[in-house]
């Protein structure tokens, strides 16, 4: 009887169309994971304006839990409500689409919940970037770093327009078509130089494995640690390149291992 009804439900697998839709073979590829509706849940918990470092400390707390759980992202770039988690040859779940985009986005907006300790609910969506060369992985990078400083100068400028009494409607009209330097200037008029606000706003935040050494009975250990890099050069400068080769040297290094 059993047997039968199992029988009755054995064509069923055969809709689970996408499971076995994969990341191609040795691509790299990022997992963007973006705070989805972070607007309103910025505001409903009151985080401070126009950024707010515990919010920010979650969103890096967050990231860590991957290297914890056993992920090993070559790195995790950080930024606004982004994750961007790299991963090159060894990559979870056989790339398996579903897996990776479901697990790692529950996974992070469990992590970011518990830690944000607000009773609200937070969530992430994902997508998938494959980058196929280290110069690309450090144009994709560049490309959100620059996406955040963008963001950076418009949500102070937003926010101090606010401040002395704008409404937001006329907030969009009054940024409207201003060019950077403008912008600037009309931000310095207010106090604000954007060009010396904390460095982890403009350009973000990078985890990734670092290697320590460590004397232990006349003997040198070596371990892994995870580090956290809140004063990023930028990533089209000579100093930004050199980090980001530097780190992926490391992370190929260590999958040798
Ligand atoms: N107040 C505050 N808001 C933040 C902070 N970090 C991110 N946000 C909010 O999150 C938004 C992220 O942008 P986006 O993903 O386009 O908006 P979403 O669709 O509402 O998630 C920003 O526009 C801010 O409103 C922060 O540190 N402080
Ligand atoms: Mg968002």
């Amino acid at each position: 009887m059993q047997e039968s009804s199992s029988n009755k439900y054995k064509h069923l697998p055969k809709h689970e169309i996408f499971s076995k839709t994969c990341i191609p073979p040795e691509t790299s590829f990022f997992l963007r994971l973006d705070g989805w509706k972070f607007k309103k849940l910025s505001e409903t918990i009151k985080a401070e304006k126009p950024f707010d470092k515990e919010f920010t400390k979650c969103l890096v707390s967050s990231g860590k839990t991957l290297f914890e759980e056993g992920f090993n992202p070559a790195l995790i770039y950080v930024v606004s409500d982004e994750l961007n988690i790299l991963f090159l040859n060894a990559a979870p779940f056989r790339r398996r689409i579903e897996k990776v985009n479901s697990v790692l986005a529950s996974l992070i907006s469990s992590a970011f919940t518990l830690c944000l300790k607000k009773e609200k609910i937070a969530a992430f969506d994902s997508r998938i970037v494959t980058v196929s060369s280290d110069e690309k992985i450090i144009e994709y990078l560049a490309w959100r770093q620059m996406n955040a400083w963008r963001n950076h100068n418009n949500a102070y400028a937003y926010w101090i327009l606010r401040k002395i009494g704008y409404a937001p409607s006329e907030i969009s009209k009054r940024l409207r078509g201003l060019k950077t330097e403008e912008l600037h200037q009309l931000m310095f008029e207010h106090g604000v130089n954007l060009a010396r606000t904390p460095q982890w706003q403009r350009r973000g935040i990078l985890l990734y494995k670092q290697l320590f050494t460590r004397k232990s009975h006349n003997q040198v250990v070596k371990r892994w640690r995870i580090n956290e890099k809140w004063d990023l050069p930028l990533f089209t400068s000579k100093d930004g390149i050199k980090l980001i080769k530097g780190i992926l040297e490391l992370a190929r290094q260590k999958r040798k291992e």
